[in-house]
């Protein structure tokens, strides 16, 4: 058989998604998310002026040789872009090989190894009595991981806290959990790294101290700090025992993670902007990291991926797979299934999408006792209702950015 059609859908139910849709001469359907936060339209072109030309007619079982194919022959290697395109077509190829086959793609992956997966959610407050509630809201709904993040005395609003994106819409309104909002401008946030390290120490130890010690907590550093910062704030964390402490340092600057290493035992996750093994290679070897933050949507695919992440599994590093809400439905069920599968998997982020997003994405996952499970319908387990998507046109939406005090821009 071969690929008869293959359709690029956008869609902005609570925020904007890019899926494509392949479908086979026999009538076999696949998915694959590919989704750029912020640039979503720069996929959706190099999708259709310059990938689905040469899908059609192709062997849609070759799913390796079709990968390999898109990564060469385009001669202009990774970048987000590419890898997000290329990722959706190895996404919907696995889908289509799953449904044909009659199983659950973890299955076509080599199976279980584990009845769940660890999920953590993202609890935050502007203060530390806002910040305890919103831990509290998190283990009622069953997390039992939770990532940690606060505002600071001084900043009137940084990355990663709920309140400021709700503030953007409210309601069934917002832009989905997330700090992307729509508009035709990014919004301006104030950052002051000195402020945060001062700050930051005290919040972790009032956690520990409310909750306890045995509840699994994580922070993310947003690339923010310097190396030497990243060193003094991995080593001032330690007594409460993080999970992990996430994109400490710039992505670009892979060195910086030697120093971090040499300062603190507090675990290092990276890699959610990351787009190929080559991104991952010299890190993993030299034991920088201990989870591995590629995302299925942005690193090329399953097929990539789960490369990655093998190569990982020698050195004792971990699956940290990302998962906010603009990895669509797609994208994390492609995740959940490569997680399920294999050995090395660690924790996988899960932010809930909104409910329209649900309604466009009919999904067969489950959610219960802290752990996400793929569900067992053939593919990856997710459909598009195409009327839906339709009530829902594109609107430009932008990821906030940085300046300090004196107006430099800085790392968001
Ligand atoms: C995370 C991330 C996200 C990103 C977002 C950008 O750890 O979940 O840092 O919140 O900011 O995915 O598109
Ligand atoms: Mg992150």
């Amino acid at each position: 058989m071969t690929i008869d059609k293959a359709e690029v859908i956008v869609t902005s139910p609570n925020r904007n998604f890019v899926t494509l849709k392949i479908t086979t001469s026999d009538g076999v359907t696949g998915l694959g998310d590919a989704t750029l936060n912020g640039r979503e339209l720069a996929v959706v072109s190099y999708l259709r002026d310059h990938v689905v030309p040469l899908l059609i007619g192709a062997d849609e079982n070759r799913i390796e040789d079709t990968w390999q194919f898109l990564y060469r022959s385009a001669y202009w290697r990774r970048g987000p872009v590419t890898m997000a395109a290329i990722a959706s077509v190895d996404m919907a190829l696995w889908d289509i090989k799953a449904k044909k086959a009659g199983m659950p793609l973890y299955q076509l992956l080599g199976g279980a190894s584990r009845t769940g997966l660890l999920a953590y959610g993202h609890a935050s407050g502007t203060d530390l009595p806002s910040l305890f509630d919103s831990v509290r809201d998190h283990l009622e709904q069953g997390y039992r991981a939770i990532r940690i993040q606060t505002g600071v005395p001084g900043l009137n609003a940084i990355y990663g806290i709920a309140s400021q994106s709700a503030a953007a819409g409210g309601g069934d309104e917002r832009y989905d959990h997330e700090p992307a909002r729509r508009g035709a401008k990014p919004v301006e946030e104030d950052w002051d790294t000195r402020a945060y390290l001062r700050h930051l120490p005290g919040v972790f130890e009032a956690v520990r101290n409310e909750f306890g010690p045995e509840l699994p907590l994580l922070h993310d550093g947003h690339h923010r700090m310097t190396p030497i910062q990243a060193a003094k704030l991995g080593k001032e964390l330690e007594p409460y025992d993080l999970f992990w402490l996430e994109d400490c340092t710039p992505a670009e600057n892979q060195e910086a993670l030697r120093l971090v290493r040499q300062h603190t035992t507090t675990p290092l996750a990276i890699g959610e902007i990351f787009n190929t093994v080559w991104d991952f290679k010299d890190i993993i070897r030299e034991q920088l990291i201990d989870y591995v933050r590629g995302a299925v949507t942005h690193m090329g695919g399953i097929s990539p991926l789960k490369k990655t992440l093998e190569y990982a599994a020698m050195y004792q590093i971990k699956s940290g797979m990302h998962g906010p809400t603009d990895i669509s439905p797609v994208g994390m069920a492609a995740a959940m299934h490569l997680g399920l599968s294999i050995h090395n998997f660690g924790i996988q982020e899960y932010m809930k999408h909104g409910e329209r997003t649900n309604q466009v994405f009919q999904q067969s996952f489950t959610w219960q006792n802290g752990l996400l499970h793929p569900g067992d319908a053939p593919g990856l387990g997710v459909e598009l209702d195409l009327d839906e998507a339709g009530k829902y046109p594109y609107e430009q939406a932008y990821l906030p950015y940085n300046r300090l005090a004196d107006g430099t821009v800085h790392d968001w």
